[in-house]
């Protein structure tokens, strides 16, 4: 059985600094997408992007090039509005250009709201109907028992998802199957659609109910990229039972005025909210140690910065000004704010 490890997998031993940079680079890019695309879901794209990064970088075995290559460890967002991180996750990775990120939810786009496997490269199930993506990934566990295959399956599902009964479905029969070749990771940001989860629907005792239906639980805070590797590499190590990741992150994660809150889990940031973001967001790159990071990285960069760049010059200071006065802040103010923004991208593009 062929068990090439690749790029993307866990032998490409990119570092910690290498993955911090990606996830930075990978929250610039969920905002610039939405931002472009005017709508969108940025909260829980922000919430999963260290999850995604931990897979994507370093534990999955994956072949971009050959994105149906048969021994590849699949992976199933079944929250599959945070589609913005992980089409980012893809298009670093090297399964389609990153050109192609700032066509997100355009006409015509294989870049959707939600993914779609008819259509993008790297995308194994089309979800976006909530509660579904586990019964799929759980079915692809069987699939590669069956064939004895030694791929693993990585499913990751919000904690609003747990509303869906068929998530409960899937729960029992992944351990009545004992499913051992796949991982549950639940994006746990205390947040769903339009309010708190506790106030929705609360799911706590949410660790004790994965016990008693009989699945491995590991619980970690899912911002923190040694915790998430350690336990990930944990979980495909526990035989004849699945594992689930509780993962406690923050909605939002990145963007203050998106975190803790649900005002952000289906709209995209306005222009002047847009400028607010990537300043922060430069001012983070700015910061990184690139001496520590592998070259193919820089490389990533000088592109985010490239079409961060040629997206911020397409902004006009008419639509600031309109902005501006529309959500009373001062005009002056932010349309600085675009002007240093150029000039910190352009002395950063030449360190880089
Ligand atoms: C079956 C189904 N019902 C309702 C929706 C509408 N919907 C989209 S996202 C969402 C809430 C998601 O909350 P959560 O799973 O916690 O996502 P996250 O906080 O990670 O963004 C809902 C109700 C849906 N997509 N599918
Ligand atoms: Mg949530």
């Amino acid at each position: 059985m062929a068990n090439r490890k690749t790029q993307s997998g866990s032998t490409s031993k990119r570092t910690l600094e290498d993955l911090k940079l990606i996830a930075l680079m990978t929250r610039t890019w969920i905002i610039n997408m939405t931002h472009k695309a005017g709508s969108g879901h940025p909260g829980g794209s922000l919430s999963a992007t260290d999850i995604l990064t931990a897979l994507y970088f370093n534990i999955m075995n994956l072949e971009p090039k050959n994105p149906k290559w048969e021994d590849r460890d699949r992976f199933v967002l079944s929250k599959g509005h945070a589609a913005p991180a992980l089409y980012a996750s893809l298009a670093q990775a090297g399964y389609f250009d990153l050109k192609e990120l700032m066509t997100l939810r355009k006409l015509g786009s294989r870049l959707q709201g939600h993914p779609d496997m008819k259509r993008t490269p790297g995308i194994e199930s089309s979800t976006g109907s909530e509660g579904q993506g586990l019964s799929n990934g759980i079915g692809m566990a069987l699939a590669g028992r069956l064939d004895e295959r030694p791929y693993h399956v990585y499913v990751i599902l919000g904690d609003g998802e747990m509303d869906c009964g068929q998530v409960w479905e899937a729960a029992m029969s992944g351990a009545h199957f004992k499913v051992d070749n796949l991982t549950a990771i639940i994006d746990r940001n205390y947040y769903q659609l339009d309010g708190a989860t506790k106030d929705i629907m609360s799911i706590e005792p949410l660790k004790s109910k994965w016990l008693r239906f009989g699945w491995n639980v590991i619980e970690i805070n899912g911002h923190n990229m040694k915790n998430i590797i350690t336990a990930l590499r944990e979980a495909k190590k526990v035989k004849s039972q699945p594992t689930v990741i509780i993962a406690k992150t923050v909605k939002g994660k990145g963007v203050s005025f998106m975190e803790h809150t649900a005002d952000y889990h289906g709209k995209a940031p306005h222009n002047l909210e847009y400028l607010d973001a990537l300043d922060k967001f430069m001012n983070r790159l700015k910061s990184r140690k690139l001496s520590l990071v592998k070259k193919q990285n820089i490389e990533l960069l000088k592109k985010l910065l490239n079409i961060t760049e040629q997206h911020l010059k397409s902004i006009s200071d008419e639509a600031i000004n309109t902005d501006a006065r529309k959500y009373q802040k001062n005009i002056e103010e932010y349309l600085n704010r675009k002007k240093m923004l150029l000039r910190k991208i352009a002395n950063m593009r030449k360190k880089s």
